[in-house]
């Protein structure tokens, strides 16, 4: 069984920046289990354990749209009883939601169970319990938004490694430059 995921994943100098935004939140938090720079992604589409990678592939690889433009912005948790999660939001992106649908259209039918509710967002920690005095808007006014451009998408296998969440990358679809 594979542990499979459909995601964006973002260029070096990006999950750069995103790092320094984790070590400054890092300085706000009691605890928390932050995203390492190498894992920092986009979920467009969780498929979970399955025997059915070939079919993953295919799902992914018939995915035809064009590059486009996603700006991070804003800050924001998801309440978790054992500690919030901690994620990076992004303006609204019409071509974002346009190829997450078509993705899991795409997914269903493969004959995957996928969930289509799809909240945008970039998880930067699990487990985190912010200082009492934590603000996410005054923590937004630091980081002005970031503007990313989107040209593969790429499904991923979730591994644990001695203990160590990785994340590898086994089929990517391009995206096509928009003079083409
Ligand atoms: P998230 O961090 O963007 O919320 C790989 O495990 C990725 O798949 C995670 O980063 C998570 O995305 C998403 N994921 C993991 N388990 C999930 C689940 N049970 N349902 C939906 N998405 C899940």
């Amino acid at each position: 069984m594979t542990r499979l995921f459909v995601a964006i994943n973002f260029p070096p100098a990006v999950r750069e920046q995103l790092t320094e935004i984790i070590a400054g939140a890092k300085k706000k938090a009691r605890e928390g289990n932050f995203t390492r720079d190498e894992n920092l992604h986009l979920t467009l589409a969780f498929i979970g354990e399955t025997e059915r990678l070939e079919d993953a592939k295919h799902a992914v690889e018939q995915i035809s749209a064009s590059c486009f433009d996603l700006t991070l912005s804003g800050f924001g948790t998801f309440k978790r009883r054992d500690g919030d999660i901690f994620w990076m939001g992004m303006e609204k992106c019409p071509p974002l939601l346009d190829i997450q649908k078509r993705l899991c259209r795409h997914l269903t039918d493969c004959g995957f169970e996928i969930d289509k509710r799809f909240t945008p967002h970039l998880t930067l920690g699990r487990h985190v319990i912010f200082q009492k005095d934590f603000d996410a808007e005054a923590f937004a006014k630091t980081v002005p938004p970031m503007t990313v451009p989107v040209e593969r998408i790429s499904l991923m296998k979730s591994e644990r490694v001695n203990g160590r969440l990785i994340y590898v990358e086994t089929a990517s679809k391009e995206l096509q430059k928009q003079s083409e």
